[in-house]
């Protein structure tokens, strides 16, 4: 996906410049007649239009598409050296929002499988809420642990919840 975004980006890129070298040239020619100025504004105004669209087609699907309502929301608030979770509980196979924060210093709050497959993190910061959203496809027992140093009982930041069978 990044090179696709690239390789629009430079050849969009191609396009302006080409189209600005040719509008520079075309004004160091002196006086043009009606017929050449009308051409030229038509040449913008299609230039304009396709930059517009393309604009709209490739930029539409980011950052990404808006998710669906969740199905449940968990709240998650994280503290040297521990995380309160206020479920213990979240359902299988539908969005599960996790609303991520700290009453102290910065932590990462990641989830992982009972393999211990890191399936999600974000950091918990002071004064804001990180929202991530996620939809468990295997029900179990995941396992919370903190993915970013935060003092001596870093390690200690461990917990886990549950993702009930249908
Ligand atoms: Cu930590």
């Amino acid at each position: 996906m990044q090179m696709t975004v690239l390789t629009i980006s430079l050849i969009v890129m191609a396009i302006l410049a080409w189209t600005f070298i040719a509008a520079v040239r075309a004004a160091g020619s002196g006086d043009v007649s009606p017929k050449v100025e009308s051409r030229r504004n038509q040449l913008i105004a299609v230039l304009a239009v396709i930059g517009v669209i393309i604009s709209v087609v490739s930029l539409r699907p980011w950052p990404h598409a808006v998710s669906a309502a969740p199905a449940a929301v968990v709240n998650v608030s994280g503290g040297q050296w521990y995380w309160e979770i206020d479920t213990d509980t979240v359902p299988l196979r539908q969005p599960v929002a996790f609303n991520v924060h700290t009453v102290d210093v910065t932590h990462g709050f990641g989830v992982m499988n009972e393999a211990g497959q890191i399936l999600f993190q974000t950091q918990a910061i002071p004064g804001y809420v990180n929202r991530v959203d996620y939809t468990f496809d295997t029900p179990g027992t995941y396992r919370v642990a903190c993915l970013e140093y935060c003092g001596v009982g870093h390690t200690d930041m461990r917990d886990e919840f549950t993702v009930a069978a249908e």
